[in-house]
């Protein structure tokens, strides 16, 4: 099984690269904010509580984020491998991620982190949020995203790095070009499917 974290603050390009990578390499994606906006559209108690957060720029609480991920990959026993984009966000979610790939004889394969300069990031969702309806796609919101970023969730690449998982690459070139720069690193692992 190969399982890949893709890493990087908001805006980096995680969601828009997952979706290359699912259609070359046929792994499963999970994305924890698109299951959180499905809750959010959903108006369950799990939605209204995550919306909360999610409008102030902030981190939905680990717990709810955790319980969420371990059922989804229960949900899929005959996998190649996951994508998992979005998650872990803090340390917290990356200790709870390693022991629920553990339990399944499985671990992290490879870490990737998309490096982006800020005015990058605030261009890129400031550009989004005037199609997506999206309503932390806001400037004060995206402010308040990459704050949280940095003091949350920036961490989390050390805890990788130090099991020597860790690769850093640059993430402000074009889509295709920032995709080629990902193949690189998952053939190292893996063969197109
Ligand atoms: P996410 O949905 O994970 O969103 P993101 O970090 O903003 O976006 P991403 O990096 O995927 O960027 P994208 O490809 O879309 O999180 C939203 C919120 O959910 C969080 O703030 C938090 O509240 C909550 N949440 C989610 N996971 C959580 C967790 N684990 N724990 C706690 N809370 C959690 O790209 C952005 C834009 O850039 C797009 O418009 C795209 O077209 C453009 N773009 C991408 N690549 C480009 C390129 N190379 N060149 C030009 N534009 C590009």
């Amino acid at each position: 099984m190969f399982n890949l974290i893709l890493f990087g603050p908001p805006g980096s390009g995680k969601g828009t690269q997952s979706e290359n990578i699912v259609k070359t390499y046929k792994l499963q994606h999970i994305s924890t904010g698109d299951l959180l906006r499905e809750e959010v559209s959903r108006q369950s108690p799990l939605g209204i509580e995550a919306r909360k957060y999610m409008d102030q720029g902030l981190l939905v609480p680990d717990e709810v984020v955790i319980g969420m991920i371990s059922g989804k990959i229960d949900d899929m026993p005959d996998a190649r491998g996951f994508i998992f984009d979005g998650f872990p966000r803090t340390k917290e979610q990356a200790e709870s991620l390693d022991k629920l790939l553990e339990f399944k004889d499985t671990s992290i394969s490879l870490v990737l982190s998309l490096e982006v300069p800020e005015t990058e990031l605030v261009k890129r969702l400031v550009n989004r949020g005037q199609t997506s309806g999206r309503s932390d796609d806001t400037e004060d919101v995206i402010t308040k995203r990459i704050k949280e970023y940095h003091s949350k969730t920036a961490i989390v690449a050390n805890h990788y790095d130090a099991f020597g998982k860790l690769v850093k690459l640059k993430g402000d070139n074009d889509i295709q070009g920032t995709f080629k720069l990902i193949s690189q690193e998952i053939d190292k692992f893996l063969q197109p499917a």
